[in-house]
């Protein structure tokens, strides 16, 4: 589809229709993925994730404050309730004052280069506890942000790769068919490069 038809027909509210990539998966051609560059907090999808850190008590710095903001006091008072949440787990809340109707809060792991492979299969299990949260809250729309790529220090391209591959397998299993689409949200130049270049990889364009 040509990028106007798509923004028309796109669940996003979205500021810069021309920074939206569409790519519909080979094998799976029941689902979508969507490159968006842009705050996540203005995305109205069913669900938005946070990268969090285990307290879930928000942090005034990075994503997990811009969503807290938005979405105003009512999401922190949720938090309270939730007793935290172990890295590479996901819980959910509701979405308060965001377009988007959920939250889905995910630890990724901080970066060490001694731990790469710990630290990969935990961001691997970020990607794979929220989209199961996500399909167990009957949300058919999420929005990832680059989990651990910010003050947690994890490489983007690294990142990218596992967060490719993770949202690939799921959509292949039989709970991927329930999500009708999967915003991958970068927030700077040199994100959207390196999503740009590995997505044709994981989705092939039609
Ligand atoms: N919309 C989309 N992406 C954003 C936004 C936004 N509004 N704001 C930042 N990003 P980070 P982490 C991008 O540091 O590395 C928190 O304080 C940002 O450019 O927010 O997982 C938590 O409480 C980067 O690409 O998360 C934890 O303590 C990505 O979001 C810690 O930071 C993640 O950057 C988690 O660190």
């Amino acid at each position: 589809p040509t990028i106007g038809a798509l923004y028309r027909s796109t669940v996003l509210r979205a500021p810069q229709p021309q920074s939206l990539r569409y790519y519909q998966p080979r094998i799976n051609t029941l689902n979508q993925v969507s490159l968006y560059k842009g705050d996540i907090t203005k995305l109205e999808v069913d669900a938005i994730v946070n990268a969090a850190n285990s307290t879930l008590l928000g942090k005034p710095r990075g994503i997990d404050g811009a969503i807290h903001r938005a979405a105003g006091p009512s999401l922190l008072e949720e938090c309270q309730t939730l007793n935290g949440c172990k890295t590479g787990d996901a819980k959910i809340t509701g979405g308060y004052d965001l377009p988007a109707k959920h939250v889905i809060h995910t630890v990724g792991p901080v970066y060490s280069t001694d731990h790469a492979t710990h630290c990969e299969n935990l961001l691997e299990s970020c990607y794979k506890m929220s989209l199961h949260m996500a399909v167990a809250n009957g949300c058919e729309t999420i929005a990832f942000p680059c989990i651990s790529t910010g003050v947690y220090g994890y490489p983007i391209r690294d990142a990218t790769n596992v967060a490719l591959k993770t949202v690939r397998e799921t959509l292949e299993k039989e709970d991927g068919e329930k999500l009708k689409r999967v915003v991958f949200v970068v927030f700077n130049d040199r994100d959207r490069a390196t999503y740009e270049q590995l997505i044709p990889l994981y989705f092939p364009p039609t």
